[in-house]
């Protein structure tokens, strides 16, 4: 430990995780913040890092307000629709009115928009999505980052925050390790902006063994987002509404761009429409939610799973129609090509021509995430024009902490956000932050060295329990002292996927196998005191681990006190199948006691700002 070097950096704003939502908070940070000290701390390096690493096909949100495609308040209605009723309005609200903005500075720095031939407006893929050539995304945002932040770090993980010791619940900063020097980083910060992305790998993978880290979302989004607040007692909310995605079986591609854009379809495998044999069985579940337009994600997911259940599958996407169309063809596999390369691969490599052959799709293992079709994530301010008194505390995007900030993933009850959104989201965060440390005036941030050398122990433990332990074992990887950052995963995942619905068991839990799972999950944490690195790549490990432990105790508690089904397709609660409407119209909140590890749970009511509109925005 002696031999680790700490190295300090004060700054007044700081950004954790440079991804869609931490670049735009860096990039906006600076415009209110001209004479402020911003950094970005990133993971990994921010050029090619977080969700778009690869890049996108389309921009999933985008009103057009300026030809009148849409307007903030049709999004609202979409989102809503889509969560089956349960969405922060005021987010979303305050989201959807700036977004455009946002697309048109990515247009500006150079991202190559698809154009509509005849109208010269954005290439719709579907009502809210643009599409794009999109594979440098990300270099391109993150140059904005570059050229706005006074540093940014590459290849530091934080694996804490922290706290001010001058005031109650308030942050003064993050800490974390660099995973090539394996030098400790201490950030002194008047307010940080959690922007870390979702979480995958918390629920046991389609692929294991040969295919281990294929996910649809990015492996390594770790849940640090959530695990950051969580620990220093920020509430969550939403924690259970975890997604699944129907996507191409193996590779998984996204289907967007196929239904909306393609206008593909799917089939059963006798080649017929079982969307609508499920019909009448999701209407006794959900009743009227049923016949929204479009369809819920969830529910039509539900439909996907009812099938193959039922012997119906393999499900298939019909494309051999679409792609006798050269354009359409060249179109279906260019959105594969610029964002998801891998399926393109797993075509190739299993000899499947989807001009000639309709591929499969299946349904994912579940993620956590604040910015697709799900709305997982913190508690956080609204913003001060259009939130109830219940949604407000003083500056947008706030957490429950004071100064502790978030945006894009790390934001719940805000859905349908994306790529611009989270962006967009980020940019609201960091306008709020630099208020708030105009606000804060001389008040002082007090972060003693004793924190930071705890902290330090801390997260050089794993290491310690390598060296101390390997010594016990003459061959193989089984230890009786330390378990690895990989063994430790899959005990994670087997828990998750087993007793909190995920794929081994069809989504399906309830309240006996949610106590359990609680209780393994504790069992877990004592373990993980024990978890041996053997360099700081495996600390990284470690850490992840650590941080998707406690994300997934929120989740099972969440998943535990919402005692009804709201959301069939993406989890089931066989206890209570039905949508409850009368006792669970409302959200969830959760705070964990950094003290003492438990959690308490609570409901706030869902108070709708937008109103109803005859023709559901589609
Ligand atoms: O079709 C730490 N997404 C899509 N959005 C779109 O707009 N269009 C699409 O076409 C999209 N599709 C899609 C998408 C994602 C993926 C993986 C695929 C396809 C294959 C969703 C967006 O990507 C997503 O909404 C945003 O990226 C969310 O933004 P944000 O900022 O919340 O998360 P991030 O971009 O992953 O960034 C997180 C960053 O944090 C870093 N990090 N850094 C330091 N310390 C720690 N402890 C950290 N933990 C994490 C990460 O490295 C990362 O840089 S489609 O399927 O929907
Ligand atoms: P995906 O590629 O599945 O992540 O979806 C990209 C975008 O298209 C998201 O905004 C989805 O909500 C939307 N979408 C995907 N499939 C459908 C569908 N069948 N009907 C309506 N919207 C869809």
């Amino acid at each position: 430990m002696g031999k680790i070097k700490t190295v300090y950096e004060d700054c007044d704003i700081l950004v954790v995780g440079g991804g869609m939502a931490g670049t735009g908070a860096t990039f906006e940070a600076r415009y209110w913040g001209r004479d402020l000290k911003i950094v970005c701390v990133e993971k990994a390096n921010i050029d090619r890092s977080g969700a778009v690493a690869q890049g996108l096909y389309a921009i999933n949100c985008y009103m057009g307000m300026q030809w009148d495609e849409n307007q903030p308040e049709d999004h609202v209605r979409y989102a809503r629709n889509d969560l089956m009723g349960l969405v922060r309005e005021d987010l979303g609200y305050d989201m959807a009115r700036h977004v455009d903005s946002t697309v048109h500075m990515f247009d500006d720095w150079g991202l190559p928009m698809m154009r509509n031939e005849k109208t010269g407006r954005y290439l719709r893929e579907g009502k809210w999505q643009i599409m794009i050539h999109g594979e440098s995304y990300k270099p391109i945002v993150a140059e904005a980052a570059k050229k706005s932040a006074d540093k940014i770090y590459n290849r530091i993980m934080i694996t804490h925050l922290l706290m001010d010791e001058g005031k109650e619940n308030r942050v003064g900063g993050a800490v974390g390790f660099n995973m090539r020097t394996g030098d400790y980083h201490v950030f002194r910060a008047k307010a940080v902006i959690v922007a870390a992305g979702g979480a995958s790998h918390i629920f046991k993978p389609r692929a294991v063994g040969e295919g281990m880290g294929r996910t649809w979302y990015a492996p390594w989004s770790n849940g640090s987002a959530y695990a950051l607040p969580i620990a220093v007692g920020a509430k969550m909310t939403q924690m259970e509404n975890r997604i699944v995605l129907t996507r191409f079986k193996d590779g998984y591609g996204p289907v967007g761009a196929y239904f909306l854009h393609l206008k593909t379809y799917t089939r059963n495998g006798k080649g017929e429409n079982y969307e609508k044999k499920w019909y009448e069985q999701t209407k006794k579940l959900v009743g009227e939610y049923i016949d929204h337009h479009p369809v819920p994600t969830c529910l039509r997911n539900h439909a996907f799973i009812e099938e193959v259940k039922a012997g119906g599958g393999p499900i298939h996407m019909v494309t051999t129609e679409a792609f006798q169309d050269p354009h359409l063809e060249v179109i279906g596999w260019e959105n594969f090509l610029g964002m998801t390369i891998g399926q393109a691969v797993v075509w190739a490599s299993q000899n499947i021509d989807p001009k000639y052959e309709d591929p499969e799709l299946t349904t994912s293992e579940p993620y956590v995430m604040g910015s697709h079709a799900t709305c997982s994530g913190a508690w956080v301010s609204g913003p001060e024009d259009l939130s109830p008194n219940e949604y407000f505390w003083g500056y947008n995007r706030m957490m429950t902490v004071d100064g502790l900030f978030g945006a894009g993933d790390t934001v719940g009850g805000s859905a349908h956000k994306f790529s611009s959104g989270s962006f967009t989201e980020g940019r609201l965060a960091a306008k709020a932050a630099v208020k708030y440390i105009q606000d804060l005036g001389n008040d002082k941030i007090e972060v003693k060295d004793k924190q930071c050398e705890d902290f330090k122990k801390i997260i050089y433990k794993p290491l310690e329990n390598y060296k101390v332990g390997r010594n016990e074992i003459t061959a193989g990887t089984v230890s009786p002292s330390y378990i690895l950052p990989i063994q430790g995963l899959q005990r994670l995942q087997k828990i998750m996927d087993e007793y909190c619905g995920g794929i081994t068991v069809n989504y399906m839990t309830n309240e006996n196998l949610l106590k359990k799972c609680l209780d393994l999950l504790d069992m877990l944490q004592e373990d993980l005191e024990h978890v041996g690195a053997e360099d700081y790549h495996q600390l990284m490990r470690a850490w992840e681990l650590k941080h998707r432990a406690i994300t997934s105790q929120c989740v099972t508690e969440h998943t535990l006190f919402r005692e009804e089904t709201r959301w069939p397709g993406y989890y089931y609660r066989g206890d209570h199948m039905k949508v409850d409407d009368e006792n669970w119209h409302c959200l969830t909140l959760s705070r964990r006691d950094p003290k003492t590890g438990k959690f308490t749970m609570e409901k706030v009511p869902l108070y709708h700002i937008v109103d109803e509109k005859k023709n559901e925005a589609s």
